[in-house]
């Protein structure tokens, strides 16, 4: 008799990338038999990529760490949980209690907004230590759209999004979905409603220095010059005003700056913006008339409009854009999701709020300030090499590679070896965690239960879902979030061993205290049948917008709803909200913010600067994940390769051969990679992909290891800086390729 194989069937969302797609995974006798988009899904409808199947790669990887590693003499060896906790007792808080909390820094990575707990407990984290050396993955992605965001609308988060299913016109700079999947923007399957808005007679054009994958989808690509962006937005803004074309609308009541804003862009008519953007006055005009004149249109802008000396004026000018073109909080424009739960702005009073505040600290050796709390990533290594008072003497770093994400990764390498003690928590032994004294491995995304805590706030449609742990934990591993309680014990001085759910009652007690006044008791009591991450979502999605208001609304929704619906819970497409919305003192939208109106300084001084011969940017691949996805078996044989793309007539003055090795430095700095020849660059532009560079030795990455790749950041500077953000400048840096067979470059040895 042929045994029947029992099968279950889970969904999980997807923590790979931004597009969060809903998938279904199958299970037999403890292993992952297939895994595929969830069809039934409300938000995503079944799409997935190559990423979400490998999973299975990842749960399955044997380079995947399962039990901590303490560092003895040099090399990493396995060691309980207990003891991984009891070593990092015996060495931390010495160290805070000679130097302070500032002497421990803290660095969140990437993966920290795919988990929720990991994103609802960093903050905990960081609050326990006190430590003003924050550092995260924004300031090398995302910051400056932050600040403008919070300068505009009064909150770091409140960030609008294109309502693409009812656009008829996209303008897309510095962003390629069609392999990224979306970014500060969750649009599962772009792809196809891309080509439904085409379909319906929309237009899509993408401003980029590479012909895209997704400009080539498009109605028109546009090639600008890397870091031009802010001169092409300039240009359009100017003939907004110049034309007449401004349109406020139902906004025009709710809008302050106008004239400030028309008077600080008076300097930049496209004639004097175009040779700084690489784009034909003409061109410029025609953009700004067709955006104008569209019925229901968005400009969007990602990393390549953020990751430049400009990323905060260029993400500002886009929502100028938006609000002038009267394609603001409209549907088809770019509108504000409105979450089920934790966005800032669904609470406190509607309409008006504290507003931001930014550099409220100073780092200590750049004197960059604070933003949203943190440091610039690319502050960390002069933090720690600086001798004196604050200097960082230890690091916690929470998946986190910035030996491979941040500019200049060997200088950051050689800090790293310096401190006293360095804690990871982290799934693999790789670039960054090598360096560290204790590993505590991370749960396998197929273990926890999960909840978009971030990505909900920037969906293109609202909605709520949850997934239940795919498989148990392994014996004896912690969740994330009780990971970080026992971090949060060691540095608060209670110990290793200090009881953590009483830990996590006296924070959560300690937050109702702050945000539900006289209701604090009634409400931990209400939730005190669950705990850690679940019991903050339940207490998110009770008291959130769509919440029962625990018993008040008794249609509302609550955790056991949202994960009784296993297709999760569709709150339908966006709606207009402003002004409710809005968090600024003024209960405004600040149109023209002085210290934006005060940074048009540096580009209005820049006009004349004339374009370096040949610059690098970055770009995603299909089959990689930043740093980090290379040691997925499923992915690494799906033929990404690190290869630099150079225009053809870059190729020929440069004497670059298709398929030939070549070196590009910056600087000191230079790594050697193979060529691929391609009209899809602007001439004067390569382009590299970032995240490669797996030859470093220590690492226990197997399968990456095969095809290393080079590491793009090694050529970048980490003294360069949006000085508003902080966020570092990885596009657009000037740099000398050379074919293999030339010697090396003059005072070059390496
Ligand atoms: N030149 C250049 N540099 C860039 C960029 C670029 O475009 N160009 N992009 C930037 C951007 S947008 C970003 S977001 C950053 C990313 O910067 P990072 O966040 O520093 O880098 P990642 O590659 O995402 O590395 C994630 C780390 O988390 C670990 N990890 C993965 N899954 C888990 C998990 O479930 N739990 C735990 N605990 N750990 C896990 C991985 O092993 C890895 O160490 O890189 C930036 N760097
Ligand atoms: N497959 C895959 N998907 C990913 C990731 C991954 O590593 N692999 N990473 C995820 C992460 S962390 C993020 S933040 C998102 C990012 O998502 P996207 O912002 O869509 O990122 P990219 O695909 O790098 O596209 C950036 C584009 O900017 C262009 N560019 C560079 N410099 C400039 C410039 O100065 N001006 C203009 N206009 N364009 C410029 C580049 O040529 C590139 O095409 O992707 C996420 N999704
Ligand atoms: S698009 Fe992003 S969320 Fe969807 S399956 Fe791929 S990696 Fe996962
Ligand atoms: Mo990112």
């Amino acid at each position: 008799m042929i045994e029947q194989k029992q099968e279950t069937v889970h969904h999980r969302i997807c923590p790979f990338c931004e597009a969060c797609c809903g998938l279904e995974i199958t299970v037999t006798e403890g292993r992952v038999k297939r895994i595929r988009g969830h069809a039934a899904d409300v938000f995503s409808g079944g799409y997935l990529c190559p990423k979400g199947v490998a999973l299975k790669d990842l749960h399955e990887d044997p380079d995947r760490l399962r039990q901590p590693l303490i560092k003895r003499e040099g090399r990493f060896v396995e060691a309980s949980w207990d003891e991984a906790f009891a070593e990092i007792e015996r060495r931390l808080p010495p160290i805070i209690a000679k130097h302070g909390p500032d002497a421990v820094a803290l660095t969140f990575g990437n993966p920290v907004v795919h988990k929720a707990g990991l994103m609802l407990y960093t903050p905990r984290l960081g609050r326990a230590l006190g430590s003003k050396n924050v550092f995260s993955a924004s300031t090398l992605d995302q910051m400056p759209k932050h600040l403008s965001s919070g300068l505009m609308f009064g909150d770091f988060l409140s960030i609008p999004v294109p309502d693409i299913e009812r656009a008829n016109f996209l303008l897309m700079l510095g962003a390629n979905p069609m392999v990224s999947n979306g970014s500060l923007w969750t649009v599962p399957n772009f792809r196809d409603k891309a080509k439904a808005l085409r379909a319906r007679g929309g237009r899509l054009i993408v401003v980029d220095p590479r012909r895209t994958e997704t400009a080539k989808t498009a109605d028109q690509h546009i090639f600008i010059r890397p870091g031009g962006d802010v001169f092409l937005l300039l240009g359009m803004v100017h003939t907004l005003f110049a034309e007449k074309l401004v349109r406020l609308n139902r906004l025009a009541p709710h809008v302050v700056g106008v004239e400030a804003l028309q008077q600080a862009v008076a300097a930049f008519a496209p004639e004097r913006t175009s040779a700084r953007c690489g784009i034909p006055a003409e061109t410029i005009r025609t953009l700004a008339r067709s955006l104008a004149a569209a019925e229901r249109a968005t400009v969007y802008g990602r990393i390549g409009t953020c990751t430049q000396e400009y990323g905060t004026l260029c993400s500002w000018l886009i929502d100028v854009l938006n609000i002038l073109t009267g394609h603001f909080d409209e549907p088809g424009g770019a509108m504000f999701p409105k979450a089920a739960a934790f966005q800032a702005n669904t609470m406190g009073k509607p309409g008006v709020g504290k507003g931001i505040v930014t550099g409220r600290r100073k780092s200590r050796v750049s004197g960059a300030p604070e933003v949203l709390g943190e440091f610039p990533a690319s502050c960390l290594a002069e933090e720690i090499e600086t001798p004196g008072d604050g200097q960082i003497k230890a690091l916690i770093s929470v998946s986190s590679n910035p030996a491979l994400s941040s500019p200049n990764g060997a200088r950051l390498g050689a800090a790293l070896d310096k401190l006293d003690f360095m804690v990871s928590v982290d799934v693999y032994l790789n670039e960054t965690t090598r360096h560290a004294d204790v590993i505590l491995p991370g749960t396998s995304p197929l273990e926890d239960s999960h909840y978009d805590v971030a990505f909900s706030q920037l969906s293109y449609r609202n909605h709520a879902r949850y997934s239940a742990p795919v498989m148990p934990c392994a014996a004896g591993q912690p969740e994330e979030w009780q990971i970080l309680l026992r971090l949060i014990g060691i540095v608060q001085g209670k110990g290793a061993a200090a009881d953590i759910n009483q830990i996590d009652d006296e924070l959560l007690a300690e937050d109702l205290r702050r945000t539900a006044g006289a209701r604090a008791d009634e409400l931990f009591k209400a939730v005190s049948h669950r705990r850690g991450m679940e019991r903050l979502l339940d207490l998110g999605l009770r008291t959130g917008p769509y919440g029962d208001q625990f018993g008040a609304s008794p249609e509302g929704l609550n955790l056991d709803k949202v994960a009784a619906a296993e297709t999760g819970v569709d709150l339908g497409p966006l709606g207009p909200r402003v002004p409710e919305v809005l968090r600024t003192p003024s209960g405004k939208i600040e149109l023209a913010p002085q210290m934006l109106i005060d940074d048009l300084m540096r580009p209005a001084a820049d006009l004349a600067r004339t374009a370096p011969g040949l610059v690098i940017v970055g770009r995603r691949q299909t089959h990689c994940g930043n740093s980090w996805m290379s040691n997925l078996p499923i992915l690494a044989k799906g033929a990404a390769q690190c290869t630099a793309l150079v225009n053809p007539a870059d190729a020929l003055r440069l004497g670059l051969e298709d398929g030939s090795r070549a070196r590009i430095a910056h600087g000191n700095n230079m790594i050697e990679v193979n060529v691929e020849i391609t009209d899809e660059m602007m001439p004067g532009v390569i382009s590299l992909p970032h995240g490669w560079g797996h030859d470093q030795p220590g690492s226990r990455l197997e399968v990456a290891a095969l095809n290393p790749g080079a590491n793009l950041n090694a050529l970048m500077d980490e003294n360069r800086r949006d000085p508003l953000s902080g966020n570092a400048v990885l596009s657009g840096v000037e740099v000398q390729m050379q074919a293999v067979s030339k010697p090396v470059f003059a005072g070059q040895t390496r």
